[in-house]
């Protein structure tokens, strides 16, 4: 392989970034039969892992979530790129260094007295998809339950969503109860669903808000520093 880049007339780097390049695209135009061969040759040129993760599979990722925000793509379309970055991600397993790691731990849940999956449902298929373990609670949970949940599983991040006003109060008693057990490595909170916004998330103590999946990632990223 270093004959390519050297009978191409570039450098190494050059070449590198190329790869890296093509495979972010290959996410973004939802192109499922390319991406394992380019994986596999960036595997075989000895790019680094986490390279391959930051400038190949997860750029494309976070370009197709900007593509959602604006509204270019519909979901249908995020969850064929999904498909390709998971064919990659799959790929980066199989080798010694990705095993096992996950960019942080996210808890799922929805409030009590609130069956409405489907918002929770998205961000978590999006916040997995950018290399975040989630643990999914599902629906109508107790906040005593997912409280004890978050402490069994160590996790960073506790992501509650609500669709109801009358189940959007059952966030505060989640936060409050968290607040009342002082632990020294509280996990943070962040919210989201129809009827809630920064204000009430600042109202209730919350650290964090989105309105969408796509800005629930980047604030994931932002709270706990996202390196993988
Ligand atoms: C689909 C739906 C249902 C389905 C739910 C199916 C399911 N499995 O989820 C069914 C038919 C079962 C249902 C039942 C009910 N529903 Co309903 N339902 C809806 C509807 C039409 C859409 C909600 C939805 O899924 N939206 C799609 C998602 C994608 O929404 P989204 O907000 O864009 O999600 C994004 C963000 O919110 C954010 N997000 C979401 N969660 C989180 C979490 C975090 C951590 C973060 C960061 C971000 C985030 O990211 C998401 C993805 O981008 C709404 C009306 C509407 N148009 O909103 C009513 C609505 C929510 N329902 C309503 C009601 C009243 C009910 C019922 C009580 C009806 C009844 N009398 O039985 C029951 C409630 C049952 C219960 N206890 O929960 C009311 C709620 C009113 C209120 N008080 O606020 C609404 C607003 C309808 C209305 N206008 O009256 N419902």
């Amino acid at each position: 392989m270093l004959v390519k880049y050297f009978y191409e007339g570039i450098g190494k780097d050059e070449y590198y970034m190329d790869i890296l390049e093509k495979i972010a695209e290959c996410i973004l135009n939802m192109d499922v039969n390319n991406i394992e061969g380019l994986v596999k040759t960036a595997i075989e040129e000895n790019i680094n892992v986490e390279d391959i993760y930051e400038y190949g599979l997860n750029k494309g990722m976070i370009g197709t979530l900007d593509k959602f925000e604006n509204k270019e793509y519909y979901l249908s379309e995020v969850i064929v790129c999904t498909d390709a970055l998971n064919k990659g991600i799959n790929l980066l397993k199989g080798t010694d260094k990705i095993k096992e790691k996950s960019k942080g731990v996210i808890l799922m849940s929805v409030v009590e007295g609130d069956t409405h999956e489907i918002g929770k449902n998205i961000v978590k298929v999006m916040v997995e998809a950018t290399g975040y373990k989630v643990i999914d609670l599902g629906v109508n949970r107790k906040s005593e339950d997912i409280i004890e949940e978050a402490i069994k599983n160590n996790v960073d991040i506790i992501g509650l969503s609500s669709m109801m006003t009358t189940t959007m109060e059952n966030m505060k008693s989640v936060i409050n109860r968290l607040n009342r057990l002082n632990l020294s490595k509280r996990p943070k909170v962040i919210i989201g669903g129809g009827p809630v916004s920064m204000d009430f998330a600042e109202e209730i103590g919350a650290d964090g808000y989105s309105p969408n999946a796509p800005k629930a990632v980047k604030l994931i990223d932002k709270l706990i520093g996202g390196e993988i």
